[in-house]
């Protein structure tokens, strides 16, 4: 199956009661038991939910896996891959990625004995001298949030496999549509369901995907032990969401396309950070391992004064200055003082991250009115 029939059709059954083409919100906590252990395969909602099955079937389906597990938030997923590990154990994480993932990683788990080390994987050289025997997992995001950076994927397998250690990959601003890591060597892929999978901006949600029986069976104790679970009503919104995958991240890279060049050919524009440009620093690698460049796009004005930078964030009518990304209407956000607060400013200016850069979430809008607001906010 291809991608767009698997977004509409992979994990969903017509509901076995009815008929109904679209899977049910099962809205109940329990399950009746004819007799103690004589059930259909549900007992209780926090472990398992016919609604949330469609929809961890469909997950695993779009990314190649076997097995989907779906979280609360994306926050939530991230938390239960970290509950894999041990004290003393140590973790090889990106430099640029969302501040909320920095924040678990630095204030929660590093409390429990975790170590983190936070290196540019742009050259995987880096990697390797960041590994010790007590490294345990590898993660990555690719793009980055917030500089759009690319990560060889397959690249970092190898290393993990001659470590001897998991590779996860935060697959959400690239989505399914245009990367799959575990074809290309990673053991867990997670995803913030909130942003293209939901696609709507109507849904927090989160969810891991992998291939390996053993690893699911873990992580399905961890999920159900930890009880960070989603309701059906979410998980019915992103089925639905799900069937326009295909369709609205195709809009969202023609848009993301359009804006970048823009952007770069804009007087009061310095650096524009998107995946597809040619003078990308890892554009080689994108075109690699993606299909798609996406619609996520960041970039810093000339003169790097703040407060054309808040000017351009508080001008603009069709882009509304807000948190997350992937919705079909198009946002606009300043990662330094919202997404990224949660790093300290030293760490996020060592990493590249200016005070001043914007970073835009390009929805499926028509793109002359999105290049018009731009346009009239810069100017
Ligand atoms: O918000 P939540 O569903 O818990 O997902 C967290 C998360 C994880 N990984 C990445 C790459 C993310 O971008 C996020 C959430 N990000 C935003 C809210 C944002 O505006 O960047």
């Amino acid at each position: 199956m291809r991608f767009g029939t698997k977004a509409i059709h992979a994990g969903v059954e017509p509901d076995p009661t009815t008929g109904a083409i679209m899977t049910p919100i099962y809205q109940t906590s329990t399950y009746v038991q004819a007799a103690p252990g004589d059930h259909k395969g549900y007992e209780y909602s926090r472990t398992h939910n016919p609604t949330r099955t469609a929809l961890q079937n469909a997950l695993a389906a779009l990314e190649n896996g076997r097995h989907g597990l779906c979280f609360a938030t994306g926050m939530a997923s991230i938390d239960a891959i970290c509950k894999l590990l041990k004290p003393g154990d140590e973790v090889v994480s990106t430099n640029d990625l969302y501040g909320g993932t920095y924040r678990l990683f630095t204030k929660i788990f590093e409390g429990f004995g975790l170590k983190f080390k936070f290196v540019d994987m742009g050259d995987l050289r880096n990697v390797e001298a960041a590994i010790t025997p007590n490294t345990k997992l590898i993660w990555a995001e690719t793009p980055t949030n917030p500089l759009l950076k690319i990560i060889d994927i397959a690249g970092l397998a190898a290393i993990a496999k001659k470590q001897g250690c998991l590779l996860g990959v935060d697959n959400t601003f690239a989505s399914p549509y245009l990367q799959n890591p575990l074809d290309l060597g990673a053991d867990i892929i997670m995803h913030s369901v909130t942003k293209y999978l939901g696609g709507h901006s109507d849904v927090v949600m989160g969810a891991l995907v992998v291939k390996d029986d053993a690893l699911a069976e873990r992580l399905a104790f961890i999920q159900n032990s930890s009880g960070a679970t989603p309701g059906p009503q979410d998980c019915f919104l992103v089925l639905r969401g799900l069937k326009t995958l295909h369709l609205r991240m195709q809009r969202h890279c023609e848009n993301g396309a359009v804006i970048a060049d823009f952007l770069s050919k804009h007087p009061k524009v310095d650096r524009v950070y998107w995946p597809g440009l040619p003078a990308h620093p890892n554009h080689t690698v994108a075109r690699a391992q993606m299909r798609g460049f996406g619609g996520m796009i960041s970039f810093t004005l000339k003169g790097d004064r703040m407060e054309d930078a808040t000017r351009v964030l508080s001008s603009t009518k069709l882009f509304s200055l807000a948190e997350s990304l992937g919705g079909v209407e198009s946002l606009l956000g300043h990662p330094a003082s919202m997404t990224h607060a949660s790093i300290p400013r030293e760490e996020r200016l060592r990493n590249g991250l200016a005070d001043t850069l914007i970073r835009l979430s390009v929805g499926v809008e028509d793109a002359e009115d999105l290049v018009a607001d731009l346009a009239q906010a810069l100017g």
